[in-house]
């Protein structure tokens, strides 16, 4: 395979580690703090988990790590989609290994969690990792979106270990996948199957953090690579000043990516899903705000702009979530009946005849290709596939109307020329940022070091994020201590809690304080590419979102 030259590059770049993981591996001990508890549902949590509940946090020290040294094979999973920084979990993870104990192997469960239940392995070998180090991608072993949840599955997997010697796992995913980390540790504690489970935190969306955990990683790097395309937009706008971009971002339920990308580009408007939802705000009246923006700068002559709209939009807006709910109970009810329907006109009847009429209605009202997109296929939990709902291209057209009424009104007298766009993809195999590069590293590095301290049930943690790489912390948290009890269809689960943006929180705060400014005005501002050769202050940037919530 032909190599770029910024590959070939990559490949030689010696990620950071926290000070406490450059020593000597056999004499970094472990210390343990005082026994932990969830801030809610402790009770039913402790119920769940009697072998797993209460452990430590645990940190790293110098001192005596003689017993890392024992000979183990570790297997590793990723899970769910792709985040750049992976492939350097994996290297972090390996090295760690090797550096205890020469003989020691790791093993990959090729296609996510579906590996592990196939049996389907590769062995991860020095010469096998040294074509993946710093690049982006799963493409080592492959992800999956399986999930392990059933006791079944937990013993199929314990056999599977069993056979490879497996005894340490780690499972490389989002609040999901880390939930299930916990579950599996759980049993294999309770049926004494000999195998640690440690999890680390992975997700572009961003959503898996709390108190403990300061990011998931591959944040960084997707919302670097939105701002760069985001602020090329800016400069094509400012420069034929002409169109209005309406850009979808990834995102499935949080707005920390859309939001992100607002604090570093400065656009026009970024609608945030979590604001919509506590304020009950109508599609009518999302519409009503952006169209107040376009027809506020067509006064001022700026018939263009750039608008930011999170992926999961839809599903925050309070009667499209109502329609989205009855349609997926609906489509699963019904599904044989649906299923013989052949034509659009006999499937949109058979939908507005079996839905409510407040949900009829808003059906009605949605532009035919939006109808569409919300019959799509569901994913394997029966949710609407929202990377797929065309929301950038559904308020376009809204606006659009809005203004022709305005026009004929005599209130609007601008030229309002829109494109739509949606970045998400695009961001989630990028080349991992030196951030996101250091980050999984020490992830992975410490995930073994977890897991030769006879750690179960723990998520890796790398903290102090916005210091320099080598003031970073290192250590693990239990994950019951982050679960809390959720209804999942239909029934109380323990779940991670998944992150949605604090309205309340400085990122949040910082930018409602300044849209109202950046609407009317231009006050774009361009990222650039990311940069992984130069000035520290340039290539080691986290993201605005870390800064301000750790007060920079
Ligand atoms: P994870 O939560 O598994 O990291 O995936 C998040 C995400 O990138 C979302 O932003 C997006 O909605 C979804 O994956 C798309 O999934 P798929 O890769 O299955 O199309």
């Amino acid at each position: 395979m032909e190599l770029s030259p910024l590959q070939q590059a990559r490949y030689a770049y010696q990620p950071k580690l926290p000070a406490i993981l450059r020593e000597k591996i056999d004499t970094i001990a472990i210390a343990k703090g005082s026994e932990t508890k969830p801030a809610t549902d402790a009770a039913a949590i402790k119920d769940l988990f009697p072998h797993t509940y209460g452990l430590p946090q645990v940190a790293f020290t110098k001192g005596d790590g003689s017993s890392v040294a024992k000979k183990i094979n570790v297997g590793v999973i990723l899970s769910g989609g792709q985040a750049p920084g992976g492939h350097n979990v994996i290297s972090g993870l390996f090295d760690a290994l090797k550096n205890a104990n020469p003989e020691s192997k790791l093993i990959g469960f090729l296609g996510g969690p579906s590996g592990i239940l196939n049996d389907e392995t590769r062995e991860i070998t020095a010469e096998f990792l040294s074509g993946y180090r710093n690049t982006g991608g799963f493409d080592i072993i492959g992800s999956g979106r399986t999930k392990l949840e059933t006791e079944a599955q937990f013993d199929v997997c314990a056999k599977v270990c069993h056979t490879h010697g497996i005894s340490a796992l780690v499972i490389i995913g989002g609040d999901d996948s880390n939930t299930n980390a916990a579950v599996l540790a759980e049993y294999f504690l309770k049926t004494r199957a000999g195998i640690s489970v440690v999890g680390c935190p992975k997700t572009i969306d961003g959503d898996l953090k709390n108190e403990f955990i300061e990011i998931s990683f591959g944040f960084d790097t997707a919302t670097k690579t939105y701002n760069e395309l985001i602020g090329n937009l800016m400069r094509d706008a400012n420069s034929s000043k002409k169109y209005w971009h309406f850009i979808k971002l990834m995102g499935r339920s949080a707005s920390h990516i859309a939001l992100e990308c607002a604090l570093r580009t400065q656009p026009n408007a970024c609608l945030v899903s979590e604001e919509v939802e506590a304020h009950a705000t109508s599609l009518g009246e999302v519409v009503d705000y952006l169209t107040d923006i376009v027809a506020k700068r067509a006064e001022k002559g700026l018939n263009y702009g750039i608008v930011l709209i999170p992926e999961g939009l839809v599903e925050f807006i309070p009667e499209v979530k109502a329609l989205i709910a009855e349609l997926n109970t609906l489509l699963a009810k019904e599904a044989a009946a649906y299923s013989v329907l052949t034509s659009w006109e006999t499937q949109s009847e058979f939908v507005t005849n079996h839905l409510s009429a407040p949900s009829a209605m808003v059906f009605k009202d949605l532009p035919s290709d939006i109808q569409k997109q919300l019959l799509m296929d569901r994913d394997p939990h029966g949710n609407v596939q929202v990377s797929r709902i065309e929301t950038e291209k559904m308020l376009i057209q809204m606006v659009e109307k809005r203004l022709a009424d305005k026009k004929a009104a005599g209130t609007f007298a601008g030229k309002f020329s829109a494109l739509n766009h949606f970045f998400g993809y695009e961001g989630r195999c990028a080349f991992p940022s030196n951030f996101d590069a250091d980050y999984c590293y020490s992830l992975g590095y410490n995930a073994f070091l977890l897991l030769a301290n006879g750690c179960s049930g723990y998520i890796s943690s790398v903290s102090n994020l916005t210091a320099p790489a080598t003031e970073w912390k290192a250590g693990g948290i239990p994950i019951t201590m982050m679960m809390n009890m959720e209804q999942r269809h239909g029934e109380m689960k323990p779940v991670i809690k998944k992150a949605l943006v604090d309205l309340d929180g400085k990122p949040f705060k910082y930018f409602s304080s300044k849209r109202e400014t950046w609407a009317v005005e231009t006050s774009f501002v361009f990222p650039g590419a990311i940069q992984y050769y130069g000035p520290t202050e340039v290539c080691d940037l986290t993201t605005r979102t870390l800064e301000l919530e750790h007060d920079r």
